[in-house]
């Protein structure tokens, strides 16, 4: 059987849909529609803007079906993590998502004891933390994340993808459910049930909705085109997320303090990972200078760069990135980078080493030892970024591809309805034997 579906992911900095089709251990995708997604700022907060995005999933959802005169199999939506959007006790959206880059949870701190109970690194903006600081939260009568809530409005239909719900803060990670103690002291029913990738989400004009890894990093995680499990990825878009694949939590003091996280993935997986502050550092940079990428990238190769920690929280809000990056330099009594080309070089390099200490980090803590390391997302098509990270590691870096999170969705869905088999190493092998990799050896 081969089925066709489309897939929504919405990134931070863009969203698509693309069309898949899948069968015969075969995977074809076609990208249908590409429209660009960002913070905005209303009265000193920062939103999303979700109805834009509503708008554009359905343009793209149009230009799909078109494109399959047979009529979609089955249609799954993800998207970056933590943030939602209440609805009052009809269902209408009680006021605007807002961005988890938005200082209002800024200065939170984590309650003793949450890790050994959620698994998750402390991360100022993770929904649990947005939750205190939420002024809407008193007519809330449920909240949905973002995937959920585009998903409901398709479909009319309520849940929480567990993926996603893990990076919430809320969920035990033991059992995967919704925690009694966690969850104390919030409304009643806030919460909706929770549904499994593979599950039925609804249906959009006769098309079944399909659960998917929601968490764009989840389904990322699902592309990676890894040919034994002695592997590390790093998921390198707006964020690196650089981790190993487990069977189950580490949920050490050790690993606590080396705020490392345990996300829920597919196929009851934990995706053990850190977050490093990654692409951001450049794409903020680059709107600074409202400037492109290209030139100043082949400028960089030879330019001279300086470590910065990637991960200084100085880094997480919109704003002069450049700035920020000199002024930490001049603080910590690194030489401060001058130019353009410098200051890139500088994120590059930092950005490798933060790599390294994560995929060393990553097999210190979990005990599992790796052999390569799988470079998906946009960032798999920076070659410089990825000939460092494979130097930095002092091991081979296979790059792409470039859009896992948007075929890991695609993979899912096909799998729900019958078009591929088998456990997450098939669903690997389907993407390893129809993309294009690249190699970078250590040098
Ligand atoms: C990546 C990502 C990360 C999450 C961050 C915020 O797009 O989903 O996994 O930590 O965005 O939601």
């Amino acid at each position: 059987m081969t089925a066709t579906v489309a897939a929504v992911d919405l990134g931070a900095s863009s969203g698509r849909v693309l069309l898949g089709r899948v069968g015969d251990g075969k995977l074809h995708t076609e990208e249908v529609h590409r429209f660009p997604n960002g913070p905005v700022r209303l009265l000193g907060t920062l939103h999303w803007d979700v109805l834009a995005l509503y708008r554009e999933v359905l343009t793209g959802l149009r230009l799909a079906a078109e494109l399959d005169p047979t009529g979609l199999d089955s249609i799954g939506i993800d998207s970056w993590a933590v943030d939602y959007g209440l609805l009052d006790a009809r269902g209408a959206l009680l006021g605007n998502p807002v961005h988890y880059r938005d200082s209002r949870t800024e200065g939170s701190t984590p309650a003793e004891g949450l890790y050994e109970l959620n698994g998750l690194q402390f991360q100022p903006f993770n929904t649990m933390f947005q939750l205190m600081a939420e002024p809407l939260l008193a007519h809330a009568a449920q909240l949905l994340l973002i995937p959920d809530l585009l998903s409901y409005w398709l479909t009319g239909e309520r849940g929480a993808e567990y993926t996603n719900a893990t990076t919430t803060g809320l969920i035990d990670v033991r059992s995967g459910q919704w925690s009694a103690e966690l969850t104390r002291g919030l409304p009643p029913g806030l919460l909706p049930d929770l549904r499994h990738p593979g599950d039925r989400a609804g249906t959009y004009e006769g098309v079944p909705v399909t659960a998917v890894g929601s968490h764009d990093t989840a389904s990322a995680v699902v592309a990676v085109p890894a040919s034994n499990d002695r592997f590390a990825y790093i998921s390198c878009g707006t964020w690196s997320l650089v981790g190993v694949e487990l069977e189950a939590p580490v949920l050490s003091p050790e690993s606590k303090a080396a705020n490392f996280t345990n996300e829920g993935g597919v196929d009851g997986t934990i995706r053990y990972l850190r977050n490093v502050m990654g692409l951001w550092l450049l794409q903020e940079s680059l709107r600074t200078w409202d400037t492109g990428l290209e030139a100043l990238l082949r400028e960089a190769e030879h330019a001279k760069g300086s470590v910065f920690d990637p991960n200084d929280p100085v880094f997480l809000p919109p704003g002069d990135m450049p700035a920020r990056i000199q002024q930490w330099c001049r603080e910590h009594g690194e030489r401060v980078p001058e130019t353009r080309p410098e200051i890139v070089r500088s994120i590059l390099d930092s950005l490798a080493l933060a790599h390294r200490d994560a995929v060393a980090d990553a097999q210190r803590l979990s005990g599992k030892d790796v052999e390569v390391v799988h470079v998906v997302g946009g960032g798999s098509h920076n070659e410089l970024l990825c000939q460092l990270t494979a130097d930095a590691c002092g091991l081979p870096v296979v790059a792409g591809p470039a859009e896992a999170t948007a075929l890991g969705n695609v993979l899912v869905q096909a799998r729900a309805v019958g078009a591929v088999h088998g456990p997450l190493a098939d669903l690997r092998t389907v993407v390893r034997e129809s993309q294009p990799l690249r190699r970078y050896l250590p040098r």
